[in-house]
């Protein structure tokens, strides 16, 4: 299957593909941990997109539709991808539309997982991240058995720098000027499944399931 993730920062896009890409068997696509890889590993990309992560602008279209496009022509994504955090904006969506034309293939599902703002700064606030697997908790919804230390591989939990409350009010206001448009250019497609993300993350994630279709 060929799915979007598509919801304002903190919704639970990267909780959600975790679970989605093990069932599906698809590859993940994630472009925030792309950037934050690139970062860490001090590349030409990390030079170019840590200014705007750190300061929750998006990173601009050309280096982000280019990023994707490497990735989608990898050979593991002929089966199947979830692209979690892409298209962010209305001239990302529509290069994809081309990208995907060229490769001969269409979307099966964009999913909108809707969360009210007061909530967002409340999940983002609490996120803590493994430094080692990349792995996301949070503190009082999703804690890890060990405080700081992460259940899947012992790693540190860190906060994204992003995650300061100052911050967040800005990538929302990107969120909504910028990326809440594509909610109606896929709705106009016909694919958009909406989804109460205000739930608990296994309600969630069961709600997803019955939008594609799945009892898991
Ligand atoms: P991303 O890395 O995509 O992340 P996000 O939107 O902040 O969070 P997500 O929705 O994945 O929430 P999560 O599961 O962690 O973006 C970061 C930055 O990268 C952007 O600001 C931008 O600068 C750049 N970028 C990325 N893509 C780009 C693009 N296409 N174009 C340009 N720039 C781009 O969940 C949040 C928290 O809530 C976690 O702590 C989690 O444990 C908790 N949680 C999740 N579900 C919950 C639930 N149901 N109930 C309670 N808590 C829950």
């Amino acid at each position: 299957m060929r799915i979007i993730l598509l919801g304002p920062p903190g919704s639970g896009k990267g909780t959600q593909a975790e679970f989605i890409k093990k069932k599906l068997g698809i590859s993940h696509i994630s472009t925030g941990d792309m950037f934050r890889k690139a970062i860490e590993e001090g590349t030409e990309l990390g030079r170019k997109a840590k200014e705007y992560l750190d300061s929750g602008q998006l990173v601009p279209d050309e280096i982000t539709v280019g990023i994707v496009r490497e990735r989608l022509n990898e050979s593991d994504c002929e089966r199947g991808f979830l692209l979690d955090g892409f298209p962010r904006t209305v001239t990302q969506a529509e290069a994809l539309d081309e990208i995907l034309k060229e490769k001969g293939v269409e979307l099966d599902a964009v999913i909108n997982i809707n969360v009210s703002r007061e909530e967002l700064i409340k999940r983002l606030t609490g996120r803590r991240i493994c430094r080692n697997c990349g792995a996301t908790y949070h503190i009082i919804f999703n804690p890890p058995a060990v405080e700081n230390t992460c259940d899947k591989c012992g790693g540190e939990l860190y906060q994204r720098k992003d995650d300061t409350e100052e911050t967040i009010i800005n990538r929302l206001e990107v969120y909504k000027k910028q990326t809440e448009p594509l909610i109606q250019y896929y709705e106009n497609r016909g694919i958009l499944k909406n989804i109460d993300g205000g739930q608990s993350i296994d309600e969630v994630t069961r709600e997803i399931g019955i939008s594609l279709g799945r009892d898991w």
